[in-house]
């Protein structure tokens, strides 16, 4: 058995940092709509031989909303775009289950396979945001336990259109005029509660066979849709003793589902600052968590409470009773924030702070940053880290300081294995349903 190996990814969030990091000295203002920020980014990723680049998405915006939420690109036309200037590193992008339509999703994230040489993958979400009903037409937006069953119905047609053409079925024999090979089509003719979708795909076999499948949803309904369709998860467990459990559960559900431990990679999202001492990690968060005001930060929590106005309760008495607020939004994050309010005797002031300034989990020198991630991965607290600078320059110090330290260690490697994500992931090459035995 080959030794369990770190993984590592980044996310472009705009300039990095927290909600107002924008007003930072050392960030571009306008990060997340800045093509060669985003460049930049990729190609500092790929020089650390990161996995892959994250880019999440949401679907509905008020004046309240992120500063960068109110001015970014598109996940897909983003990484298409970077496909052209990177070569090994893996294009996570960000798309809903909930406002989009299988038969158009399979076919773009077929597209920026092709278009990658193999590197795409899907991050699929439910959409937590009520607003979003607003923008498609709709007049309700679904429930949460509803999201995720329209989810799993969705995936079982991508996966279905994805299977359309066994990898040899274009033969394109010029001498006999013969473009394809008609048994090696397969028509889904899919009929379900949700979707009806007769295929097949208009595109060939992408050459991961099909694109990594990513999930991002903690709540149990979100880890059922992952251990049964996802080759990976997204999540931010607050401490180790959480993300293991977390860990624990996700792999046992996955061998209930017929699967292996290893066919999904877990990933915990986390801030990091790395610095030359402790004195400058805490300046370099001071800096950026200065530049948060209380209202920035009240705005920040309200939008997981689908932008529930918490600038009604007084500042310095116990968090608010909210009884049922947010659980049809982000269920799992919601769930955490009034869990570790209550905990914690927080009262809202504190409580917003948290949310919108959380001191990143690994901070220090690098070696102590690489030392925290080393414990969390070989304690099975997670199979590798998305990495999210906790100032606007931290991901380069990132990358010039402590990934050479944990490829030192031997955790994460000094090559890319292969030219597609599920190469880098080590992740078996799905077998097409319509020839499995
Ligand atoms: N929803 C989005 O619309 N876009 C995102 O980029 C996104 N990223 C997420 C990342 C994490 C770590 C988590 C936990 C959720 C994310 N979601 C995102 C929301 C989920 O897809 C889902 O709609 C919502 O959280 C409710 O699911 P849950 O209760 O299972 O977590």
């Amino acid at each position: 058995m080959t030794a369990r190996q770190l993984r590592l990814g980044t996310i472009l969030h705009g300039a990095s940092g927290n909600m107002s990091a924008w007003r930072h000295p050392a960030a571009l203002a306008d990060a997340s709509i800045n093509f060669d920020y985003a460049k930049h980014i990729a190609r500092k990723a790929e020089a650390g031989k990161l996995d892959f680049l994250f880019v999440a998405d949401g679907l509905f915006i008020n004046e309240k909303s992120i500063p960068h939420f109110l001015n970014r690109f598109e996940p897909l036309t983003l990484l298409s775009a970077l496909a052209g200037v990177t070569e090994h590193l893996g294009l996570v992008g960000t798309v809903s289950t909930s406002y989009s339509e299988p038969f158009t999703v399979a076919r773009q994230f077929a597209s920026l396979d092709h278009l990658s040489g193999g590197r795409a993958g899907w991050n699929v979400v439910t959409s937590p945001l009520e607003g979003s009903a607003k923008n498609f037409s709709r007049q309700q937006h679904p429930e949460h336990a509803l999201r995720y069953r329209i989810a799993d119905e969705y995936l079982q047609v991508v996966k279905g259109l994805w299977d359309s053409w066994e990898g040899d079925a274009f033969v394109r024999n010029k001498q006999s005029g013969q473009f394809f090979d008609p048994e090696k089509l397969h028509t889904l003719n899919h009929h379900g509660d949700f979707f009806q979708v007769q295929g097949p795909l208009n595109i060939e076999r992408t050459p991961q066979g099909r694109p990594v499948v990513f999930q991002a949803g903690a709540s149990e309904d979100g880890r059922k849709l992952a251990a049964k369709h996802a080759d990976a998860i997204f999540t931010h467990q607050p401490t180790r003793e959480e993300a293991q459990e977390f860990y624990r559960d996700v792999k046992k559900q996955l061998v209930a589902n017929g699967r292996e431990p290893g066919d999904l990679h877990i990933f915990q999202g986390v801030g990091v600052i790395v610095g030359d001492s402790a004195e400058d990690v805490e300046q370099q968060y001071q800096t950026t968590a200065a530049l948060v005001s209380i209202k920035d930060a009240l705005n920040y929590l309200g939008r997981f409470f689908d932008h529930h106005d918490f600038a009604q309760y007084p500042l310095d008495e116990p968090f608010p009773e909210l009884g049922d607020i947010g659980q049809n939004s982000f269920r799992s994050t919601t769930d955490e924030i009034k869990r570790k309010a209550r905990e914690h005797g927080h009262t809202l002031r504190q409580a917003a702070l948290e949310a919108a300034t959380p001191r990143p989990l690994f901070h220090g020198t690098p070696e102590q940053v690489a030392d925290g991630l080393q414990l969390w991965f070989e304690s099975e607290a997670t199979d590798g880290f998305i990495i999210q600078g906790g100032t606007p320059d931290t991901f380069e110090r990132f990358v010039d300081r402590v990934v050479p330290i944990l490829q030192a260690r031997g955790l994460t490697r000094s090559e890319y294995p292969g030219t597609t994500l599920r190469a880098s992931f080590g992740l078996k090459d799905p077998v097409n349903q319509y020839t499995q035995k």
